[in-house]
C-alpha cells in the first residue's frame, strides 16, 4: 500500500489501500450483504425520479431515499429486515483510517453500472459531522469530482480506482462531490463488470 495523498484539506486518498486478495475478500463478503440485503432503487424526495445507482446498507443504520425525503433507518425499505451488521473488515478500515472518531453504525454500499453517475450533493443527513466519511471503492474506476462547500464554486476531479480508500473529515466533510462517469471494463474484480462504493459513517453524535 502506498501513502496518504491529501488532495484538499480534509479529503485524503490512499491509493491502492486494498491488494487485490484484501478487494476480494470485501467483495465476498458485500456479496453475502447483498444476498441478505438486496439492492434497492432509491428515488428522489418529491419527484420520485429514480437514481441511476443502486444501493444496500450494512451496520446498526441505513441510508434510504424515497418521496418522504432522505434519511437513516434501521431496516431495508422493500423487506423491512434489519440490515446486516457490518463486516469486521470494515469496521477495521475504520478503525485504522478514522482512530479518533466513534464507530461506524452505517455503511452504504452504491452500486454503479456502466452507465450510473451521481449528481453533485452534500452529504448533511448525519447529526454528527465530527466525524469523517471513510470511502472504499470496488471493481471499475469512476471519475469523482469534489468542489468546495458552496454549490457552484470551482471542482476537482480525479479517478478512484478499485482498492483505493477515501476520507472526508474536517473542512472537507461538507464538501460537495459526485460521480461523473464509470470506466467500464476498467478492472475484474466484478465479474459482472461495474463499481462498488463504500461508504462508513458516523450517523449520531458519539
Ligand atoms: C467528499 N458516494 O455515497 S465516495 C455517497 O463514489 C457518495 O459512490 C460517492 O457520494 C461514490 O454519498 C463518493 C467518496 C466521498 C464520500 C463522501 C464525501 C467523497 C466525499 C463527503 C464529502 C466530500
Ligand atoms: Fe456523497
Amino acid at each position: 500500500m502506498s501513502g496518504a495523498v491529501e488532495i484538499a484539506p480534509g479529503l485524503s486518498c490512499y491509493p491502492g489501500y486494498l491488494d487485490r486478495a484484501g478487494q476480494e475478500a470485501l467483495r465476498d463478503e458485500i456479496g453475502a450483504v447483498l444476498a441478505a440485503a438486496p439492492p434497492f432503487v432509491p428515488r428522489m424526495p418529491r419527484t420520485g425520479r429514480p437514481f441511476s445507482v443502486r444501493m444496500s446498507n450494512c451496520g446498526e443504520l441505513g441510508w434510504v431515499s424515497d418521496e418522504q425525503g432522505y434519511r437513516y433507518q434501521p431496516t431495508h425499505p422493500e423487506t423491512g429486515a434489519p440490515w446486516p451488521p457490518m463486516p469486521s473488515r470494515l469496521q477495521a478500515v475504520w478503525a485504522a483510517l478514522a482512530p479518533d472518531a466513534p464507530p461506524p453504525e452505517a455503511c452504504l454500499i452504491n452500486l454503479y453500472g456502466a452507465t450510473a453517475r451521481m449528481a453533485l450533493h452534500q452529504d448533511r443527513d448525519e447529526e454528527d459531522f465530527s466525524a469523517p466519511i471513510v470511502s472504499l471503492s470496488l471493481g471499475d474506476a469512476a471519475l469523482f469530482r469534489v468542489g468546495g462547500a458552496t454549490r457552484g464554486g470551482p471542482t476537482r476531479s480525479f479517478r478512484l480506482e478499485s482498492g483505493d480508500a477515501v476520507t472526508l473529515g474536517g473542512p472537507a466533510r461538507l464538501a460537495f462531490h459526485g460521480v461523473d462517469r464509470i470506466y467500464p471494463g476498467s478492472s475484474t474484480l466484478l465479474a459482472e463488470g461495474g463499481r462498488i462504493n463504500l461508504t462508513m459513517r458516523r450517523v449520531t453524535k458519539g
